[in-house]
Parts: structure tokens; sequence; C-alpha cells
């Protein structure tokens, strides 16, 4: 196959930039597609050339497949990279770039369109010895068969929708008494969220942590895994901390996950990065969940632990490379960890907290990383996901890669909207996290606004203290050296 020497990124930000990157490290041009919104966004700002597809809203640019795909071929682009969100996992979209002689950076059509369909999905796994949750693995309707299901398995049980994925439209219930209810919720949900009302039925496995494996395939049949990412802090399934390795695998567990994800991988005839998403229970029992088929937000963790780049390796797996180095090449050195920097208010529900940009310093280090898709005097738009930025930070264990991030944090300089910084900050300084005894509860179990308003407090009084302190030698020193302060800031300084 012929080596790609222009790319197009068919979407924006952080993910944009960092595909950019590797092309230009690569040799190959760039080209971006932007929003009106995003006539100064530094995508637009790093490819070779850039052309304005819509207005701001999704569905008037970044989702125009046709009008992205229209452009690749007037520029005589070879290749589109989807990266994550958008088109990323539109198969209809995949399929059509293929059809206008472009190349997709990412899976086959039919790969997307099974593994988008969570029971299309578990019927490809089953000739493939991939643990499953106990369940059923057909659409069901009747309520007679949904009793039928769970009184065989036994309750807590979980009703998901076959289109969905990323917790959208699932209901926990209980008890036979609660099921009939609850199925015909989640069945009109599935219905208005999806257009398909396919539901199917799974124990409900209590306080899971979320495990995945990255997998790179080519298009000769080789297929390895690069370990796992462990994603249990989220926040309503947004993801917010995500690590490699997990502390809780053991050598033994890593090389099962890996052989069952390649497997899944295999099932589909994969080609590209993907990833497979497992549930791991109290005992260390894993199973799969679904398989995603792009590059994830999380990605970088990976690299740093692997030392490989995954976007290098799509662009050469995209253009008929065979992959350079097998499974026994591959090992884990280090530990890593992300937090996703959003614009939204911690304090506030976590609503988007939108504005300008006023201040915007990020952190440098040797073993910190940022991918990050604004500039300083930016307005964050409204119309897309509020991730600002992701810092990444490393460390020779898991110890270190924490204090990395909690100084990292502290190397932020934001003004002008409200982030989700100091809510990682609390997330890498809690017990609970340190100790690596968490699950996908964490958010719900120990964050309160009221906890990071204390800190807030404290850290202001500290402030306050200390700035009262020089103030006081100040005088002292070189002012006025008789003059007493104050009572009230006596006050203030004794408490
Ligand atoms: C589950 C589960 C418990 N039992 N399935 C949420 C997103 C979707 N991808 C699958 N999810 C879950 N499926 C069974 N049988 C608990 C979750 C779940 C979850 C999974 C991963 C990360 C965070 C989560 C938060 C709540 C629920």
């Amino acid at each position: 196959m012929k080596k790609i020497q222009k790319i197009l990124v068919a979407n924006r930000g952080e993910i944009a930039v960092r595909v950019f990157k590797t092309a230009q490290k690569m040799g190959i041009k760039t080209v971006a597609v932007f929003s009106t919104a995003d006539r100064n966004a530094p995508h637009v700002q790093l490819a070779d050339e850039a052309i304005c597809i819509g207005e701001a809203p999704s569905n008037s640019s970044y989702l125009l497949g046709d009008k992205i795909i229209a452009v690749a071929k007037e520029l005589n682009v070879d290749a589109i990279h989807p990266g994550y969100g958008f088109l990323s996992e539109n198969a209809d979209f995949a399929q059509k770039v293929i059809d206008e002689g472009l190349i997709f950076i990412g899976p086959k059509p039919k790969a997307i369109q099974m593994m988008g369909d969570k029971l299309a999905a578990k019927e490809a796994v089953k000739n493939y010895d991939i643990p499953m949750v106990p369940g059923i693995d057909k659409a069901v309707t009747e309520v007679s068969v949904a009793i039928e299901t769970a009184k065989q398995i036994g309750f807590p049980i979980l009703i998901k929708a076959a289109a969905g994925g990323g917790g959208k439209g699932m209901r926990v219930v209980d008890k036979e008494s609660d099921l009939e209810e609850q199925m015909e919720r989640a069945i009109s949900e599935a219905v208005s969220a999806f257009g398909n009302g396919a539901v199917f039925i799974e124990k409900y496995v209590n306080s899971p942590r979320h495990i995945e494996i990255q997998v790179l395939a080519d298009t000769h049949g080789h297929i390895v895994h690069l370990f796992e990412r462990e994603c249990s802090i989220q926040r309503r399934h947004q993801k917010v901390v995500e690590e490699a390795p997990s502390s809780i695998l053991t050598p033994q567990i890593r090389k099962e996950m890996g052989a069952a994800a390649v497997n899944v991988a295999k099932s589909c005839d994969y080609v590209g990065a993907g990833t497979v998403e497992f549930l791991m229970d109290a005992d260390k029992n894993f199973y799969f969940l679904e398989m995603n088929t792009r590059l994830q937000v999380e990605h970088p963790v990976t690299e740093w632990i692997t030392g490989l780049d995954l976007v290098e390796q799509q662009i050469r797996i995209a253009q008929g490379e065979a992959l350079s180095f097998s499974q026994k090449d591959l090992s884990i050195k280090g530990h890593a960890l992300e937090l996703r920097v959003y614009a939204e208010d911690s304090l506030q529900h976590f609503m988007p907290s939108i504005g300008k940009l006023e201040t915007y310093k990020l952190p440098v280090g040797d073993t910190i990383r940022v991918d990050n898709g604004f500039t300083e005097g930016m307005e964050v738009p409204i119309y897309y996901d509020p991730m600002l930025s992701k810092l990444i930070t490393y460390g020779k264990n898991r110890d270190e890669a924490i204090a990395k991030m909690i100084e990292a944090i502290e190397l932020y300089d934001i003004q002008g909207i409200q982030t989700t910084l100091a809510f990682g900050k609390f997330v890498c300084e809690h017990p609970a996290f340190k100790s690596g005894n968490f699950n996908t509860h964490f958010v719900k179990e120990y964050y309160a606004p009221e906890v990071l308003e204390e800190a807030y407090k404290n850290e202001a009084l500290v402030a306050a203290k200390l700035a009262l302190h020089l103030y006081l030698k100040d005088m002292n020193r070189i002012r006025m050296p008789q003059t007493q302060p104050k009572p009230a800031v006596q006050t203030l300084f004794n408490k």
C-alpha cells in the first residue's frame, strides 16, 4: 500500500492537535477542518491547511461527514483520522471515506458496527472464550422472559440498551415487583435515546472497577495488547482520572485479560487501535463489557508506560505496515496518571463554566505532559465537550506519579473560568485513591462540594496568615518598627 502523505483530522481541540503532532513528526502534511467557533483554535494554527466547514453547532460542522470528505478530496488528502467523539464510531462515515477512495484511520466499518451494538458484540465474542457477566444475550421484550432470566441469575439485575453504552439507559432492578415498570421505562428510554428499543439483562455487578485493555491489530493478522488502563474514577460515566497500570492487577490476571482482549479483537476482525472494556468485581473476576473502536481520550497513559506513540501506530497500520514488534517485546515501565481538566464548576454541580480564558498557563516538566486544545484569550465554546486539557504525569511507581500530579495541578494558572483542577487534587490526595482501594462509586461515595469548599477555606486562611506574617515582618524591619498590629488583624493571625 502507498505511504500516507496528507492527513485530514475530522475533529477539533486537543485530539486534533495530538494527531497533527505525530503526523508532522512522520513528515506527513496536515489539514484541519474547523467551525466558526474555532477560527483561532490551536488545531487550526498548527495544521498546514485549514478549512472552515460550517457554523458552531456540531451538526453544522464536525458532524458533516459528506462535507468533510469533499474537503479531503478537494485538497488531495490520503487519509482521514476521526479522533474520538463526533464521527469516530460512525460506520457509515467510515464506509463513505473508503468508497471515496480515501483511507479511514481506524477499523473496518463492519467492526465499528458490530461493536456499536452491544448484543451483536456479545454474539460475536461467543465462541472466543471471553468471560461474560451472567445474563441474557438476546433482546428482551416480554416481561415474562425478563422475570425468568432474573430468577435464574438472581437479583439485583441491570437492564441495558443494546444501542447504549456509556451508561445511558441503564436500570438496576432489585426485586421482581419492580421489574415490569423498570422494563417499560428502559425500553421507552432506549427508543427515544437511540431509536432502538432493544434491551437485555445482566446480573448487576456490585461496586465494580473499570479496567480496559488497549489493543493494536495490523492488516497482516497480528494482534497485540498494550496492557491495561484503570478508569474507575468517574462522575456520571464521565472519566476524571485514569491510570496505567492498574494498582490491583496481578501479572497472571493481566495476562488473562490481555489474551481475552486480543480474542475480542479477533472476533470482529479488528484493525487499528482499539480498547476492550471489562468490569472487575471485588474478587477480581473480570467480565467483557464492550469494545471501543477508536483512539481513546486516555491513550497517553498507555503511551507513557509502553514507550509507543499510538497515533503513529494507527497511521502505520492504516498504510498497510505490519507491526514492528510482538507481544514478548512489550513491557510496562513505571506508572502514568491522567487527569481530565474540564471547564466546569465542581462547587456548582459541575455546571459548564463559560467565559474567556483571561489567564491560561500550563505546567511544564520532564514527567509532565499536557495535551491541550486552548490558548490564553480564547473563549471556551459552549457547543462542544468542556474538556480543556489532559494533564498526564509519570513516575517510577504509582506514589511518584500521584505526587507529580498534585505538584503539576498547582502549576496551572487559569483565570476567567472555573475548572475541575481542585477536584482532581481532591481525588489524588484522597486516602482511598492513594491506597488503591476504590471502585467506580468513588466520587459518589466520597465527594461533596463542602469537602472542596473546606479545602478552599483552609487555603485562603493559610494565604492570609502568610501575607500577614510577611507584612508584619516587613513593618518591623523597614518602616515602622514600633507599630503594633491592629487588633482585628491580630485576631485573624491568632485564629
Ligand atoms: C455494569 C455495571 C454493573 N453490572 N454492568 C456503565 C457504563 C457501561 N459501559 C456499563 N456500565 C456498567 N455496567 C453490570 N452487569 C456497572 C456499570 C457502571 C460503570 C461501569 C464502568 C465505569 C463506571 C460505572 C459507573 C456506574 C455503573
